[in-house]
């Protein structure tokens, strides 16, 4: 993406996708002034997010564009929601791996006609999203590949798959030798699957090939993310977490590209002393349920209330980036055994024990010097409702204060949130 592209009409493109066109342009509508009010505000913020706010005024025209491009070529479009979906299967066989809409309130009448009320707002979001035809990313899937994780998930896949195409990934709920097997037979499932879907078969060079693409996203993002750990924050809580919300939808060479140029941009921001909040501000961990675009709610509380928000150990965070999966290629089965292991070491709070998050969260609080941590849990997301008690008990445990919020898409409970935020941080 070039930020000289000139104003395009993609009306045409949405009509083809079958999206209900006027409904989608008051969801794009909302979204800009939201980006507005909470991005652009922003004072001091590194130069290369500038790239984040082209992919941001381009979010449904694009890249959807280039996905259409993408499949005129023969390749495929994979919808996922959950990180542990791999993606470097998806690549290796001519997939474009892509994040599906789930973080803002759509629908939610029709919704509840087909789901229960007390679902989490993330699931309740993507069935409003595809019941309201408003997201040309699940319109553009080939394929939506679901996973057992939590049983509101896999429930609501099977509300989905009348609807689109869906594949859904067994996850097993412990870490043991015999959950791995299960696991690993599961990713056989989906090499099967996707090959089907593209008509190729596996092969080893595309698989080494897409699992060092994957890497070095990955790895852009821990040059990023270490960069928080700086005593001057060079860069914006919000800003960080937009980059791995980003980071599930765009293309990878390019976004690998881009956030290496902040990482690099941030670098001599620490070098020069240059930071985006006050010395004093107090600095936030913010941990539990994901927060997908244009979910920014949490961040944007504690950094209007003068705190900086340092670290995520979120699916669209840490969860996402922290490990790798190893380059040493092999065959076939050796590198799909390596994806096995890098995907099954994700701490959701779908497994138990799930007692290496909770040390994570200990680990992260320290290296990036948090004064405090918030636990957030979506309502009814049971998982991490759950494990708030576990976290809070080991953080205690640590000396280190903690909040437990819990909410959901709308800004009802703003007020209320910030004025809890703010008592927080002037205990801290
Ligand atoms: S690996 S966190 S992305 S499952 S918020 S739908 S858990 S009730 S999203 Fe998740 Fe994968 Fe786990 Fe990460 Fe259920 Fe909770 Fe809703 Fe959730």
């Amino acid at each position: 993406m070039s930020d000289t592209v000139e104003t395009v009409d993609y009306t045409e493109m949405w009509e083809g996708l079958g999206l209900n066109v006027p409904a989608h342009c008051a969801l794009l509508k909302a979204i800009g002034p939201a980006y507005e009010s909470v991005y652009l505000s922003q004072e001091n913020r590194p130069e290369g997010m500038g790239y984040f706010d082209f992919v941001m005024s381009e979010i449904h025209g694009l890249r959807i564009q280039e996905l259409q491009d993408h499949k005129a070529d023969g390749g495929t479009v994979i919808g996922t929601f959950c990180v542990y979906v791999p993606e470097e299967i998806i690549r290796a066989l001519g997939g474009q791996s892509i994040g599906l809409c789930a973080g803002a309130e759509w629908a939610f009448p029709e919704v509840e006609q087909v789901l229960p009320r007390n679902t989490c707002a993330l699931i309740k979001s993507f069935m409003g999203f595809k019941l309201g035809k408003v997201c040309p990313y699940i319109e553009s899937a080939d394929l939506v590949v679901g996973e057992t994780t939590c049983d509101g998930k896999k429930k609501a896949y099977e509300v989905l798959g009348e609807l689109h195409n869906t594949h859904v990934m067994e996850l097993p709920q412990m870490k043991r030798p015999e959950d791995r097997a299960l696991w690993r037979a599961e990713i056989d499932r989906l090499v099967a699957e996707l090959e089907r879907l593209s008509g190729r078969t596996l092969q080893a060079d595309a698989l080494t090939a897409a699992i060092t693409e994957v890497n070095d996203k990955r790895r852009a993002l821990q040059r990023l993310n270490a960069a928080r750990a700086a005593a001057a924050a060079p860069i914006s809580g919000k800003d960080a977490l937009l980059a791995v919300q980003v980071a599930f939808y765009d293309d990878v060479p390019r976004f690998t590209q881009m956030v290496n140029a902040i990482a690099d941009e941030l670098e001599a921001r620490i070098e020069a002393g240059v930071s985006v909040a006050p010395a004093d501000a107090k600095r936030i961990l913010i941990t539990g349920s994901p927060m997908a675009i244009p979910n920014w709610k949490v961040h944007h509380i504690v950094e209007s209330a003068g705190g900086v928000v340092v670290a995520e150990e979120l699916c669209t965070g840490s969860r996402y980036y922290d490990t790798l999966v190893p380059e040493d290629g092999g065959t076939i089965e050796e590198m799909l055994d390596a994806i096995t292991d890098k995907y099954l070491g994700v701490n959701c709070a779908c497994f138990t024990p799930n007692e290496a998050r909770v040390d994570d969260i200990v680990r992260m609080a320290e290296e990036y010097g948090a004064d405090g941590v918030i636990h957030y849990a979506l309502q009814f997301c049971g998982p991490y409702q759950f494990e708030g008690f576990t976290v809070e008990k080991a953080l205690r445990e640590a000396g280190i204060p903690v909040l437990k919020i819990e909410t959901d898409y709308s800004m009802e409970d703003a007020g209320q949130l910030s004025t809890r935020v703010e008592a927080f941080l002037e205990m801290l």
